[in-house]
């Protein structure tokens, strides 16, 4: 077919696929009886649902969890943007984890959840995310449902194709999807083919607290996308889409579209070890930002890093090849024995699937087209295993079942298309309402995927839900693998754009969870561990205020000294040691979220009042029957006025502060 031919052919695809959409109510769940499908999905009260899924919130920066099959949301977790449900990103605790080498950074564009793995099966114990306008990495503990770190990735434009895991998590990765001049500076767009480069980034990852940059592999400047670890055989390998191999600076929609084929980089990260390890490397200096949460106080320290280990193929020969494919491939994703690389050729009319041993012997014959930047091209023909033929319109990414069968999303043609590895061959597909973008198998990605279900990302919802104005939830749909046909059993709406999802179960997560946070251990500087040792201090225009919640009062409750001009840190410690009884705080007028405390641990709100007066606070959270006593004031008088600093705590404790104030 001519190129201009197959164009406008998928275009017009997506014209017809939009009369659709607009056209026609969908029957109500044609393929099951509706209620085999209730039954497969119901998890009577009080009972636990199989799977923990965490769905990334794509533009709003944060993961949602549900339990599967259920499709109940169970949790948000904040991860890069602010979040004021729980004062994450407000209170003083956690800002520094949104710092940044641009500022302090409240939002982000998250798309890829990516499960901490042992052996190249996921473990339970965390859960990565990236960022994307910003790139950027951060860690989620599982025994908290908490960011707890954070990792800039410098030399990076749109962390897109990240943060995908080596078997044992050694290592995630990140590569640019918008190529830049590197190091960043101030050229002509136009110069884009002699200036930008793209770069590959691998971060270590298996040791909480303590994410770096290992080493970047500077990239020819094309677009990268997405990427996943071999396994298997292939471990060692990593695998990363490029498109806009035209390199082109404007109207890609058009420009970057018209090579046949674009390229999937397969890089030896082995071999990248050994070349860090003999000094082929150039040291750059740079600028980026670790944060982490200090687990002794729950408070985050921010980092300023100033080099990275920048490796440039032609240094380190044996590093990179490009396997050609066609043609602008998004996803690429590993099968689980490690042989197949399947690409999802966006513009493509097959699916090519390339085989990690023919790549292996092709590079042993130098089987190549050319050499693009150090990096030599691949012969297609001895790299290709086979093309699955007529599979829809439109492959994104693709997920297995661990029986030999491969689900691949169809975007344009809005369905699931199960195939068989191997012979290549479709067995089954089933329409998505409407236009998915990611699916999810539970270990999907993996050496041993769980199967049962596909969880269908759709990006538009139309007329599925009653309508909630011009702008509906993003969609999910719950697909039963089980048997030979596909059976779609159950809708939910996400929060945000839910691009990629990943699932396990729950059993490897549940038992594990932190209940409350020991107060004898809480190191958190201005920790009130008992009411006696609440008060009030002041340190020029600082005021600091430490206090107490618990059911149901906070003490100190009555608070006078501060000034119009001051600054004011209200540290508020939840002394209750039970599981599930957190209290809030919130000052009239303040220009900032309320805290939410944990049991056991200290958080900080900042005030700055700005007229006098007297204003009271209170607990957000309804924490038992006396929640609306649950109250206190604090007095505000103009600057310089003689009103003594005072806090309601026990005599001794107010006769010591008396006392320090003399001083
Ligand atoms: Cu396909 Cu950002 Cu992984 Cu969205 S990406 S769909
Ligand atoms: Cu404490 Cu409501």
């Amino acid at each position: 077919m001519r190129l201009s031919t197959q164009r406008s052919l998928l275009l017009a695809a997506v014209a017809v696929a939009g009369v659709i959409y607009a056209c026609t109510p969908r029957a109500k769940t044609a393929s099951l009886a509706a209620s085999d499908a209730a039954s497969k999905v119901y998890v009577p009260p009080g009972s636990y649902d199989e799977f923990y899924a965490f769905l990334s919130g794509g533009y709003s920066g944060q993961v949602s969890v549900y339990g599967l099959p259920s499709g109940r949301l169970l949790k948000l977790i904040p991860v890069f943007s602010q979040f004021p449900e729980d004062g994450y990103g407000y209170n003083e605790e956690t800002k520094p984890l949104l710092q940044t080498t641009y500022g302090f950074v409240p939002w982000d564009d998250s798309h890829h959840p990516e499960l901490s793995q042992t052996n190249g099966v996921p473990d339970g114990r965390w859960l990565f995310i990236n960022a994307n306008n910003t790139p950027r990495v951060a860690r989620i503990d599982l025994t908290r449902f908490e960011t707890d770190e954070i990792l800039q990735i410098p030399n990076s434009a749109g962390g897109h194709a990240s943060p995908f895991t080596t078997p044992n998590s050694k290592y995630v990765v990140s590569a640019t999807r918008f190529s830049v001049p590197i190091p960043n500076t101030d050229v002509a767009i136009d110069t884009y083919k002699q200036n930008f480069k793209g770069t590959i980034t691998f971060m270590t990852a298996d040791q909480p607290g303590k994410m770096d940059i290992a080493f970047q592999i500077l990239m020819p400047g094309y677009n990268y996308d997405l990427g996943h670890a071999g396994k298997g055989p292939s471990d060692g390998w990593f695998f990363f889409t490029s498109y806009n191999t035209e390199q082109a600076s404007t109207k890609l929609e058009e420009n970057a579209s018209q090579n046949d084929k674009d390229y999937v980089a397969a890089i030896n990260y082995k071999r990248a070890e050994e070349c860090v390890a003999q000094n082929k490397f150039t040291t750059q200096t740079t600028e980026y930002v670790h944060n982490w949460v200090d687990q002794a106080s729950r408070a985050a320290k921010s980092e300023k890093k100033t080099s990275v280990k920048l490796i440039n193929p032609s240094q380190c020969p044996g590093i990179a090849y490009y396997l050609p494919t066609p043609k602008s491939p998004h996803g690429v994703d590993i099968d689980p024995t490690g042989e197949y690389i399947v690409a999802g050729g966006k513009l493509a009319t097959v699916i090519p699937v390339h085989s990690f041993t023919k790549l292996q012997k092709a590079i042993a014959d130098k089987a190549f087209d050319k050499e693009v930047d150090g990096i030599p091209v691949l012969k297609y023909d001895a790299v290709i295993a086979g093309e699955v033929q007529k599979p829809g319109l439109g492959p994104l990414h693709t997920e297995f079942d661990g029986k030999g069968y491969a689900y691949t999303s169809m975007f344009i043609s809005s369905e699931v298309v199960k195939w068989k590895l191997g012979t290549w061959e479709v067995v089954d597909r089933i329409p998505t309402y409407y236009s998915i973008g990611h699916l999810s198998i539970p270990g999907g990605d993996s050496k041993q995927p769980w199967g049962k279900y596909v969880l269908a990302l759709n990006k538009i919802t139309k007329d599925r839900y009653l309508p909630t104005g011009p702008e509906m939830a993003q969609s999910a749909q719950l697909i039963d693998i089980s048997g030979d046909k596909m059976k779609l059993l159950l809708d939910f709406p996400t929060i945000g754009e839910p691009h990629y999802a990943q699932a396990l179960p729950a059993s490897l997560i549940k038992d594990k969870q932190i209940k409350f946070f020991k107060l004898a251990e809480n190191a958190h500087p201005f920790a009130t561990k008992a009411e006696s040792e609440g008060g009030i201090t002041r340190t020029g225009k600082r005021v600091d205020i430490k206090m107490i919640a618990i059911r149901s009062h906070f003490a100190p409750d009555n608070l006078e000294g501060v000034q119009v001009g001051d600054t004011v840190y209200f540290h508020v410690t939840n002394i209750e040691q039970d599981w599930d009884i957190e209290h809030g705080f919130a000052v009239l007028g303040q220009n900032n979220s309320e805290l939410i405390l944990n049991p056991g641990e200290t958080r900080t709100l900042q005030w700055i009042p700005k007229t006098p007066g007297v204003y009271p606070f209170y607990c957000t959270d309804f924490c038992s029957a006396l929640h609306q006593e649950m109250q206190g004031y604090v007095r505000v008088s103009p600057a310089g006025s003689p009103v003594k600093l005072m806090a309601n705590v026990s005599k001794k404790t107010q006769a010591q502060l008396v006392e320090a104030q003399k001083h």
